[in-house]
């Protein structure tokens, strides 16, 4: 039945890995209440002091607060009063000074409330995080394709007998992809795995639910690729080089699906090999074991993750992973294509209910017909775009749905300067985050909610391989949180009254979301009556199991690259942002990063030949700088497994390093792109 299908069950019926990071989620959640007496009892000041570990663990959040500038600390306040506050800053403000930020973790049908809302409202500021994730999936996979999710599903991943992986870390974050790269191992499949760090998991793996795995592990990576940060661009572009020498492309495929082939391939004869090798970081050798192995594989799946998308290049990166794999035909039939692996749990669902700041033509004319409304048509800002408008003091009002927006930013200077220039900033949360203390604006609300697992109605969420799944919610675990959908419901009510197009009141009810997504969300229909067939669905037009693609004409595109420059000289390194083991995001939950070995946060994880170079030694304290910021007493972690030239630090912690540079397509900060030096303290 659906109802069960939650997360343990895949699209294919199997049960899957109960992932470690849900039972920490879960626990949590399960968390006691707490969170509001540890605002009542701990000054600004004081909560500005506090890591991500020391906020999560505060506890559930069970009560509105409200902070207002000037005071020391937040203060409680009645639900009426909450929502009596954000109704009336929401009139006294004119729509466009407003932005409405959505973190990927709510339901399709909370998506779907406050973006109608936000728009009736009389603004397009919408957005949601995948501007700071997978966006340059999304547009990347739009221009070779059509379509910016998936081409692929579970089935044809299994059945692969060759998988790229490219700058991802799944062990660590997407434990249930591990289950399905051990099942092509036992095919006798292979895995090419491309990352600057040597991620332990991907080249030993023990898979929880197989006890020969458990206690051995079971090898994955047959090949371990180590470029240099942002030199996957010039790798892809190498690999496909080495193809056309090897005469092993697909020139039927290329010729009768794809624009663009003719062209690429000159453009790729043309391209110097010492190009390729010193933009990369990869040896000439080594790109040409990649591509003999893809050359003979027949069935290859691409999958690939923040390595690739958070860069200035992100968009680009995408694309060539798509030419590679347009190039042997491994798009457009079963068993073969791109995957994108997702972020949040339902951050693709976000998105197809129409949390971005410009609808899809569909969605927004079937809106407007079904509700008899006129629809904002300025042209809405992006994450980055907003923080940027509410800096210049263009925007008055902030509305964020989850996630932590100040914590998830470049520049976290930047980000808590410009939060501190809003009137009002209104936040949903379960549990506190840096933001409550970083992100003030003159008034600041907390409205605490329920989990998605703790809501009384089922609700749905789209899986990264478009299939959406009804959850049945469960039992509440804290008195005192609402539910999303209550909550959007009762501000929508409040602040456009009764002549709204949309009875609020009614949407309380899921089943008449469920309805209304039906009608104006292509490839939805089936959901308007999920709550009586319980039958889960793929979206349509989104697989590709046929070489025909949702472009103008039909066919796939190809697209030229000029191969960007490696940055940085010999005074300084390439940084990258990432997570550990033990943490969702901007939620620490365990400071240890079991997979790398390293016991603390404050670190910075660099080849024992830099630290030498530099002159500096392992575990001696020094300041992290780089053009945006720098960060003190940060301990070098001499750590052998990533590539000379390159460093590794947390996200959120090392945010204050990330410059705001974006990738000018896609708009997604190059998290994993920023330059540092260090220095002796
Ligand atoms: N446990 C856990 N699970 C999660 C999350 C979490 O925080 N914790 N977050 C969720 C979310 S929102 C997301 S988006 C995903 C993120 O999943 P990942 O993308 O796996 O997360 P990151 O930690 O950003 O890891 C990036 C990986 O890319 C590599 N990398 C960095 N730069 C480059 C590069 O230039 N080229 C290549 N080839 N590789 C590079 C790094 O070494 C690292 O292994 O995970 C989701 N799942
Ligand atoms: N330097 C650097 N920066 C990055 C990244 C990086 O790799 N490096 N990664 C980027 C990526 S990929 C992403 S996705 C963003 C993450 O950006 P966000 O999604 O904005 O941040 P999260 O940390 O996932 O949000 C955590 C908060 O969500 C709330 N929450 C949890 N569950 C629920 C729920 O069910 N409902 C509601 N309403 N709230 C809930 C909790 O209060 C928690 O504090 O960060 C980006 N920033
Ligand atoms: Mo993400």
């Amino acid at each position: 039945m659906g109802g069960q299908s939650g997360g343990m069950v895949n699209e294919t019926g199997r049960s899957l890995e109960m992932c470690k990071k849900s039972v920490q989620a879960m626990a949590a959640d399960l968390q006691e209440a707490g969170a509001c007496e540890h605002l009542e009892s701990h000054a600004i000041s004081q909560l500005k002091k506090q890591t991500p570990y020391q906020l999560e663990h505060a506890g559930r959040l069970t009560h509105p607060m409200l902070y207002e500038k000037g005071r020391d600390f937040y203060r409680r306040i009645e639900w009426d009063e909450a929502l009596e506050r954000i109704s009336i800053a929401l009139r006294e403000t004119s729509a466009n000074d407003s932005f409405w930020y959505f973190s990927g973790r709510s339901s399709n049908e909370a998506g779907f409330l406050l973006q109608l809302f936000a728009r009736l409202y009389g603004t397009n500021n919408v957005n949601n995080c995948s501007y700071y994730c997978h966006q340059a999936s999304g547009v990347g996979l739009s221009s070779a394709i059509g379509s910016g999710t998936a081409t692929v599903v579970l089935d044809d991943v299994e059945h692969a007998d060759l998988v790229f992986v490219i700058g991802g870390n799944p062990p660590s974050n997407h434990p249930r992809l591990m289950t399905t790269l051990m099942q092509v191992k036992n095919n006798n499949g292979k895995v090419v795995v491309v990352n600057p760090a040597v991620e332990i998991g991907l080249v030993n793996f023990k898979v929880p639910s197989n006890p020969f795995s458990l206690l051995f592990g079971t090898p994955i990576a047959d090949l371990y690729v180590q470029p240099h940060i942002g030199g996957d661009l010039a790798m892809l572009t190498g690999v496909a080089k080495a193809i056309k020498e090897m005469g092993a492309e697909d020139s039927v495929f290329l010729q009768s699906y794809c624009d663009g082939a003719e062209q690429w391939l000159d453009h790729l004869d043309a391209i110097p090999w010492d190009e390729i090798t010193m933009k990369s970081g990869v040896s000439e050798g080594e790109i040409r074991e990649m591509a003999s192995l893809y050359a003979k594989a027949k069935n290859v799946i691409f999958c690939w993750t923040m390595g690739i998308t958070h860069h200035t290049h992100g968009v680009q990166n995408v694309q060539a992973i798509a030419n590679l794999a347009m190039m042997r035909g491994m798009l457009g039939r079963p068993h073969a294509g791109l995957l994108p692996v997702r972020g949040h749990s339902n951050v693709q669902g976000i998105g197809s209910v129409g949390v971005t700041p410009k609808l899809k033509d569909a969605i927004f004319n079937a809106l407007e017909s079904e509700l008899n409304v006129e629809l904002p048509t300025t042209e809405g800002l992006d994450t980055l775009g907003c923080m940027e408008a509410t800096d210049r003091g263009e925007l008055s009002l902030g509305f964020c749905l989850g996630g932590n927006l100040y914590g998830s930013n470049p520049d976290l200077e930047f980000a808590a300067t410009s939060l501190s220039k809003l009137k009002t900033l209104v936040y949903i949360n379960t549990t506190l985050n840096t933001g409550h203390a970083h992100g003030l604006a003159d008034q600041t609300i907390i409205l605490p909610v329920l989990a998605r697992d703790e809501e009384a109605q089922p609700t749905t969420q789209e899986s990264m391989f478009n299939f959406v799944r009804l959850s049945d919610g469960g039992p509440r675990r804290h008195d005192g949180p609402r539910s999303e959908i209550d909550v959007i419901t009762d501000i929508a009510g409040k602040t456009l009254g009764t002549e709204s197009p949309v009875n609020w009141q009614a949407m309380k009810e899921a089943p008449n979301i469920r309805s209304a997504i039906g009608k104006t969300i292509p490839g939805f229909e089936k959901i308007a009556d999920i709550d009586e067939t319980k039958s889960e669905f793929q979206i349509g037009g989104r697989t590709f199991h046929t070489p025909q693609f949702s472009t103008p004409n039909g066919k796939a595109q190809i697209h030229c690259h000029e191969l960007p420059e490696l940055k940085g000289d010999e005074t300084q390194l390439r940084l990258m942002t990432v997570r550990s083991e033990g943490q969702f995001n901007t939620v620490v939950y365990e400071e240890t990063d079991i997979y790398r070995g390293i016991e603390r946060r404050d670190v910075i994880l660099i080849n024992p030949t830099d630290t030498k170079r530099l002159g500096y030694r392992h575990d001696q304290k020094v300041t992290v700088k780089s053009p945006t910021g720098e960060l003190q007493d940060i301990r070098i972690r001499n750590y052998d497994d990533i590539r000379a030239g390159n460093v590794l630090m947390y996200f959120p912690e090392a945010n204050v390093l990330v410059p705001r540079t974006t990738d000018p397509q896609s708009r997604t900060p190059a998290f994993k792109g920023a330059l540092v030096t260090l220095h002796a303290q």
